[in-house]
This record gives structure tokens, C-alpha cells and sequence, in this order.
């Protein structure tokens, strides 16, 4: 495996130089931030992103993410148009040495927590998505703004977009992802990157948006549109571990036997008796998920992909981007080392 660190370019507080001296540290995954959704990167940007990684002696090989255009997932619109663009976007990357590509194809919000900073017994703070905080929210009546939604909307347009996802439904979303994938995974096996999709999060629908990347049933079909290593997964331990009846160790066996894994996202994520969930500390203990379990299943089925400790906890007074500080992901990817290293050995001393 390759570890990697999310990194938000020059905005970002923490350095290339912090990221650097976290143990086996290869890889950074970004993305250029300064122009909109279906519009073309320039390539200075993805030039200056790898000579700034390779100045700190880092690969810059991922992009998390070049997001996809709502009128590409809406099926309405120029989408002839959005989707040369991404085309051009992937090789533009690939030109400058990126192989894997992650996006997602979730309606409208990336992710919905209802808040950011979540004070734990142990004074950290962390992402929690609570029932009883989104009980008799309606984004349809009401001027709504959960953290994480993208404030570029209007109300307004938000609600414009909630009825026209109505409209199409899952199915809806499913034709207009066949046809992305059909145009974009054969440019990208063409440039040698790998398209990875990343589960909705969390995997069920909320406020009646359709959601499709959610559960086994539905990855099978995803992956079986386009059946390539090409069109593989960014796959989410805490996005798909935030619903129970997800096996999360069960499905990194299958889908890395398969190599269809590009990216693993290794997040704790602990579940609550009525569906709400709360992030936490990478170890085992902490929450829900099996570590143990989901890197043995990795090292078993001979993983080669990247891995990033995808959200920490706010830990040791740090302040910053909710979910991306430096101290707990930073301990996340020493704990995720650790565990790689334990399973690798056991399996040699078993052969
Ligand atoms: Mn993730």
C-alpha cells in the first residue's frame, strides 16, 4: 500500500513540510481548488501541486476530487459538454503523474453531519451525525444550513435541485452515472489512472435525495457497468460504516480480491443505537469498525492502492478544517502502519 495525507493546497494550515515526517508518508492527495465544477484545470496549477509535493519529497499522484457537475448526475443541460471537460481534466492530471482519480456522485451535499465539533469525555472533538439534531429539518420549508452543505447555494437553488433529484430518482441516477462511466472510464484506462468512487456518505437517502453508492448490492452493479480496474473504488470505511447493514471487512475482501479498490479511506466511525453516528479515534476499540479485520482482508488480497487516514478527531488544542487536522490523522496513519506491518509479517511467518 501507499500512505497518503488529504492536502487543501496552499490554503491549507498544515504544511507539506508537518506532512512529510509522518512515518511512510508517500503520497498527497489533492486537487485545484481555484476554478468550479465543469470547468477545465489549468495545467500551471497541477504543475505547481507536483513540484510542491516533490520539493517536500512527496508523490502528488491522487486527486480527491474533480467533482462532477450536477447537470452531468441531473442528466440535463450541456452534459455532452461537462463531460469532455472531465475527460480533459483526467488526462490534464495524468500528464503530471496522477493514477487515481476519486468523485462522487451524491446529489446536491458531500456529506451531512449535524456537527462539527463534538466534544468527546476526553475533551476531543469530532464530526457527529445525530437523529435527534436533524429531527423536523426540512430543506424544503426551511432555511436550512447543516455544516458541510455548500454555501454557494441559495435556498432557492437548493430547492430547485431537491425537486429536479425527485423527479429522476435513483433510477434516474443510475442511467446518468452509466453514461458518465461509459465516457469517462475509457479515457482514463487510456492515461493509466483509475476512476475511484466514493460511497455516499452517509449511505442512505436523506431528505428523499436518491442515493445509489450505498450497500453491496449496489457497488456490484456499479462496478459491473464498466468491468475494469479502471472503474474501481475509493472505498469508505466510515462513509459505508455509518449504516449497519454494511460488513465493512466482509467487503474489502471481496472488492479487493476483485482489485477493483483504487483508494481506501480508513475512518473510525461509531454507530448509536438509532442510526446516528459519531466520528472517533482510528483503534478498534473506539468504535464500530474492526481495524484489524479490514487491513488483514487488505494485506490477504495483496492491496497495492492507496490509504489515507481519511477524518481525525480535534486533539491537543488544534485548531482548523473540521475533520482534518494534523495530530489524529497523523496518529491514524502511524496506527494504520502499524497494523500493515503486523499483518504483512503474520502472513509471511504463515506461509
Ligand atoms: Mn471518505
Amino acid at each position: 500500500m501507499k500512505m497518503s495525507f488529504r492536502w487543501y493546497g496552499e490554503s491549507d494550515p498544515i504544511s507539506l513540510e508537518y506532512i512529510r515526517q509522518i512515518p511512510n508518508m508517500h503520497s498527497i492527495v489533492s486537487a485545484v481548488y481555484d476554478v468550479k465544477p465543469g470547468e477545465v484545470w489549468p495545467e500551471e496549477s497541477i504543475a505547481k501541486m507536483k513540484q510542491q509535493c516533490e520539493e517536500n519529497g512527496l508523490v502528488f499522484d491522487v486527486v480527491e476530487s474533480i467533482p462532477v457537475h450536477e447537470d452531468i448526475k441531473l442528466g440535463r443541460g450541456n452534459v455532452e459538454h461537462l463531460i469532455d471537460v472531465y475527460c480533459e481534466n483526467i488526462r490534464r492530471c495524468a500528464k503530471y503523474g496522477v493514477k487515481c482519480v476519486t468523485y462522487n456522485f451524491m446529489p446536491v451535499f458531500d456529506w451531512t453531519r449535524t456537527q462539527l465539533d463534538k466534544k468527546a469525555p476526553d475533551g476531543s472533538t469530532s464530526l457527529v451525525m445525530y437523529w435527534e439534531q436533524m429531527k423536523g429539518l426540512d430543506p424544503l420549508k426551511d432555511d436550512i444550513h447543516l455544516p458541510g452543505w455548500d454555501s454557494s447555494y441559495t435556498q432557492e437553488e437548493v430547492r430547485e435541485l431537491i425537486s429536479a433529484y425527485g423527479e429522476i430518482g435513483e433510477e434516474g441516477l443510475w442511467i446518468n452515472l452509466e453514461k458518465f462511466l461509459r465516457a469517462v472510464v475509457p479515457v482514463a484506462e487510456e492515461c493509466g489512472v483509475r476512476m475511484a468512487i466514493h460511497p455516499d456518505d452517509p449511505p442512505y437517502p436523506i431528505f428523499g435525495l436518491p442515493r445509489i453508492i450505498t450497500c453491496e448490492e449496489n457497488l456490484d452493479r456499479m462496478l459491473a457497468i464498466v468491468d475494469s480496474p479502471a472503474n474501481s473504488l475509493c472505498f469508505c470505511t466510515g462513509s459505508l460504516g455509518s449504516a449497519a447493514f454494511n460488513d465493512i471487512p466482509k467487503m474489502v475482501r471481496k472488492y479487493s480480491g476483485m482489485d477493483r479498490i483504487a483508494f481506501m479511506h480508513i475512518r473510525q466511525v461509531k454507530l448509536l443505537e438509532d442510526g446516528s453516528f459519531e466520528e472517533c479515534g482510528h483503534l478498534s476499540d473506539n468504535g464500530s469498525l474492526d481495524m484489524y479485520e479490514i487491513v488483514k482482508a487488505l494485506v490477504d488480497t495483496g492491496f497495492d492502492g492507496y490509504v489515507r487516514p481519511d477524518h481525525g478527531r480535534m486533539i491537543w488544542g488544534e485548531t482548523g478544517k473540521p475533520g482534518y487536522g494534523l495530530y489524529d490523522r497523523a496518529l491514524g496513519a502511524t496506527y494504520i502502519n502499524g497494523l500493515f506491518e503486523a499483518c504483512e509479517k503474520a502472513g509471511k511467518e504463515n506461509k
